[in-house]
């Protein structure tokens, strides 16, 4: 394997990669409209709803993604189709669902590069492209008329980066300060300003295992972040749930030096060594930085550590802490963005949007990480600032899901959306209208098991109130849900007298999804 091959991959074994070019599209769509606009395109690694002030008020405050909701408009129901990063990029970048565009899981696929995808066509319609951050598909990027990426998930600090020309670099700095830079720098100095522009700006933050910037080693720290209700779940009548590696009370899942940052030289955890790197990738001044702040809580806890429930809610304050710290410095960098396309003038013909590759839990259920299709990780966070003509302010209520990124990025350029595209245009909706064929129901399918977190292969079906769930592979469970009554999802109804007749009626619902999509599993579990 090559060097950038191995950095991309994090030196895994992949398959042979694709054929590098761009393959010319029998189907390239024609372009429909002369006055094409630009797309700036934000997107996170991790980042839920829960830990954006336009979202919930509960946890801290986000003023620069929320003057993106403020100014513009909030999706209230946005989802993902399979709640993952690289799939979930797959899914948006295609417009498709997994089982088309080939990219199901992190672990065993990796993503025809020679597919279309909404930058191929955007490139061949005349638009500037570039993406700048995580990439994760482990095929390099094509479509794009600049990128520079990070090798795998990259790293907080001193980030390793492959650059268009095949080198891989370090510099040196914070991850999420210096995507901004690269991306601030394309726009004003690299890119053809006579042309449109698609921008997609992809932040490592807020992933694990959150190591936040010196500027706010210390912030949130006199913090106490208040324990949601379910966090001491018992799983009962969910064993999917129970088996799931992503507890925040397990020494095995949260790691308290990986993740908590707890170092100890006489203490051997699972994630020790690769804790090691990732604290030896700071320089000596970062390292004081943190050792100021951090040095003082680990002598603390390994001189008074807690155990039982208490051990577990120290770790969750801990968790909480460092993953908002991470926010902090992502919201200021949005900042930084808005207020670049705001001095140049730029908001009137551009089309800004955040959103996250997929949600987290934050402490609900007792877990940190994604996966299921329960409502956190299933949904995630997506806010628009809209350019000039679209007059829609507020709330859109609608369900969407992140295929639905490429056709709208296509409608609005200008350029006919191709017919295999799965993913609905927001358009009509940014343009205030409520198309009464809009969807009612969202497919949603996860193919990551066995892996770390250890959640079970599944699909499911989630309408404006029930959700149902069937894992399979090496278990054959249903889960079936009522969002309305039991919106944390605490209680299974399936198979429970009195719920034969939604639980057909969701099954009607799957079984139409599965076939709308072509999902070929429907033949392998028919309904
Ligand atoms: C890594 C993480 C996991 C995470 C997956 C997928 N471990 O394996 O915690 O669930 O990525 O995340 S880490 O030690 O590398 O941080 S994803 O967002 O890329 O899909
Ligand atoms: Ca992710």
């Amino acid at each position: 394997m090559n060097e950038r091959l191995k950095l991309l991959t994090g030196g895994a074994a992949i398959l042979p990669l694709a054929p590098l070019a761009v393959q010319a599209q029998e189907t390239q769509p024609e372009k429909t409209t002369d006055k094409p606009l630009n797309i700036v395109y934000i997107m996170t690694d991790d980042h839920t709803a829960q830990m954006m002030s336009a979202y919930d008020t509960r946890y801290m405050e986000t003023p620069n993604l929320d003057r993106i909701a403020n100014d513009g408009v909030r999706f209230t129901n946005s989802y993902v189709a399979n709640s993952l990063s690289g799939p979930s990029r797959a899914c948006m970048i295609t417009g498709k669902h997994s089982h088309k565009n080939g990219f199901t899981d992190n672990e065993n696929s990796y993503f025809d590069n020679t597919q279309p995808t909404f930058p191929k066509y955007l490139q061949n319609a005349g638009y500037e492209t570039a993406v700048i951050g995580k990439w994760h598909l482990e095929s390099l990027p094509t479509g794009f008329t600049h990128w520079e990426i990070v090798p795998g998930q990259g790293d907080y600090y001193q980030p390793r980066f492959i650059q268009m020309a095949g080198d891989t670099i370090i510099r040196k700095g914070y991850l999420t300060n210096i995507i901004t830079d690269l991306s601030l720098d394309w726009l004003e100095n690299q890119r053809d300003k006579e042309k449109p522009f698609a921008l997609l700006i992809h932040h490592k933050a807020i992933h694990r295992n959150w190591m936040p910037d010196t500027i706010y080693m210390d912030l949130y720290e006199d913090k106490t972040f208040d324990m949601p209700e379910n966090f001491f779940d018992n799983y009962e009548g969910r064993p999917a749930a129970e088996a799931a590696e992503m507890r925040i009370s397990s020494p095995h899942d949260m790691d308290i030096i990986y993740d908590l940052k707890m170092w100890n030289p006489d203490l051997n955890t699972r994630l020790k060594g690769a804790y090691h790197s990732i604290y030896n990738r700071m320089d000596s001044a970062q390292k004081a930085s943190f050792d100021r702040v951090y040095n003082p809580i680990i002598e603390e806890f390994y001189a008074n550590p807690p155990e039982g429930e208490e051990l577990a809610k120290w770790k969750y304050q801990r968790y909480m802490k460092d993953y908002a710290k991470v926010v902090k410095s992502l919201d200021d960098n949005v900042g930084r963005v808005l207020d670049y396309l705001d001095e140049q003038g730029l908001l009137d013909n551009t089309l800004v949007v955040y959103t996250s590759d997929q949600g987290f839990y934050m402490g609900e259920h007792g877990w940190f990480d994604k996966r299921f299709m329960y409502e956190e990780s299933f949904r995630t966070p997506l806010v628009m600032m809209l350019p000039e003509g679209f007059d829609r302010k507020g709330d859109i209520d609608e369900m969407v899901q992140n295929i639905d990124y490429a056709p709208t990025f296509l409608e609005l350029a200008g350029v006919e959306i191709p017919e295999d595209m799965q993913g609905e245009s927001l358009v009509p909706l940014l343009k205030g209208e409520h198309p009464d064929d809009w969807r009612t129901d969202l497919y949603y399918h996860f193919y990551e098991y066995p892996a770390e977190h250890a959640v079970k292969r599944h699909y499911g079906v989630r309408d404006d109130r029930y959700k149902l769930i069937h894992f399979y592979n090496d278990i054959d469970v249903w889960e079936l849900y009522d969002l309305q009554e039991d919106p944390h999802e605490m209680n299974n109804l399936y198979g429970k007298p009195g719920t034969e007749e939604i639980t057909e009626r969701m099954k009607k619902k799957l079984k139409d999804n599965q076939e709308k999509y072509d999902d070929p599993l429907r033949f392998t579990y028919p309904l």
